[in-house]
């Protein structure tokens, strides 16, 4: 078969909804932009555990701790089922990893952010979390069937992680006045980090186009954005916050909210390194990934002894 044949069968499995999987013949761009994709995505996890992960032990009680503890742990097994996902493509772990490591992969922005005070947890679940689940619950969809199957279990544990960021909200809400302060302050911060989770706009999207034809993605940037527009201001009325933006007004023509200018000179700034807690992110990887060497290194000679028992 010609690679041109190969292409358009390639293409009329995407259309007619039928997975590509790892053996399958797929165009080297698709495989490139899927690893590309699931390790940033993966890398995203990982990194996302920092920002909680500095709250656990200063937790307000023993219930916010336990929950606490199991959300970061959700968050390092989704990165290992991402890392499997992309390592079907044809890239080891350890490659990726180094690329976190070096600081050549990319992550998500929303994870240079600094969590300040105990309202912040609860404004990373019910915003960052509200959002990846915006953005993932397409991936459950995607056309390549090891992401798809992974995202299923990610999206499910992803909506407890809303609702228990939401719920910590609330118990903030009905608080005294420093609690009330506390919860404002938090949403302050994090909404605008929080839509621009969601990437550039479409017309600047530079993969949007072919990460849609081969329904890699399913939805835009923007459309999810504005979904998530919509559905948050309501329940930011229920916890008697105010969003940040002054222009948020919902518009009856569109059916949907308008919203302000998002400062895409701070987004860009953030991806390519410079945002509050890009550096102190990469020190902390490359400080855990050193310390655990033993593990690793344990982990080897065991494996040699049990090979050189069985043969
Ligand atoms: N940050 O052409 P597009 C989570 C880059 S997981 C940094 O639109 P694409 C769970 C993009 O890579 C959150 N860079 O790109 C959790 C590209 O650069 P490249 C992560 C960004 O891929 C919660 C360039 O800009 N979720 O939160 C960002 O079509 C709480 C042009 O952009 C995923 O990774 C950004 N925000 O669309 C954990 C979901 N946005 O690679 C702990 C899977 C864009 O060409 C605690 N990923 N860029 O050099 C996706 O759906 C897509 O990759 C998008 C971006 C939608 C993120």
């Amino acid at each position: 078969m010609t690679q041109e044949q190969q292409e358009v069968l390639f293409q009329q499995k995407v259309d007619n909804e039928i997975k590509i999987e790892a053996r399958d013949w797929m165009p080297d761009d698709y495989r490139k932009t899927l690893i590309r994709q699931i390790s940033q995505h993966a890398h995203s996890e990982i990194v996302g555990m920092l920002p909680e992960g500095n709250w656990i032990t200063r937790a307000p009680n023993l219930r916010r701790k336990l929950i606490l503890i199991a959300k970061v742990q959700d968050e390092a097994g989704h990165g290992l089922y991402l890392y499997s996902s992309a390592e079907t493509l044809g890239i080891t772990r350890e490659e990726m990893y180094n690329q976190l490591l070096s600081g050549k992969a990319k992550y998500s922005s929303i994870f240079n952010y600094p969590t300040l005070t105990w309202a912040d947890i609860g404004a990373v679940g019910w915003l960052v979390d509200g959002a990846a689940i915006m953005n993932q619950v397409m991936l459950c969809r995607t056309s390549y069937g090891p992401y798809a199957r992974a995202m299923v279990r990610i999206c499910k544990e992803e909506s407890f992680h809303q609702r228990q960021g939401y719920e910590s909200l609330l118990a903030l809400s009905k608080g005294s006045e420093e609690q009330k302060e506390m919860l404002q302050d938090a949403v302050n911060r994090w909404w605008w980090p929080s839509i621009m989770m969601f990437g550039p706009s479409d017309n600047e999207s530079t993969n949007s186009e072919k990460s849609m034809l081969w329904k890699i993605k399913r939805q835009s940037n923007d459309d999810l954005r504005q979904r998530f527009v919509d559905a948050t201001v309501d329940q930011a009325r229920i916890l008697g916050v105010t969003l940040p933006d002054p222009k948020l007004k919902w518009n009856e023509e569109r059916g949907h909210y308008d919203f302000g200018e998002i400062d895409w000179t701070e987004f860009w700034n953030v991806v390519k390194g410079n945002g509050p807690c890009n550096k102190e992110r990469a020190e902390a990887r490359n400080k855990a990934w050193n310390e655990g060497a033993w593990v690793r290194e344990a982990a080897m000679v065991h494996a040699d002894k049990k090979k050189n028992k069985a043969a």
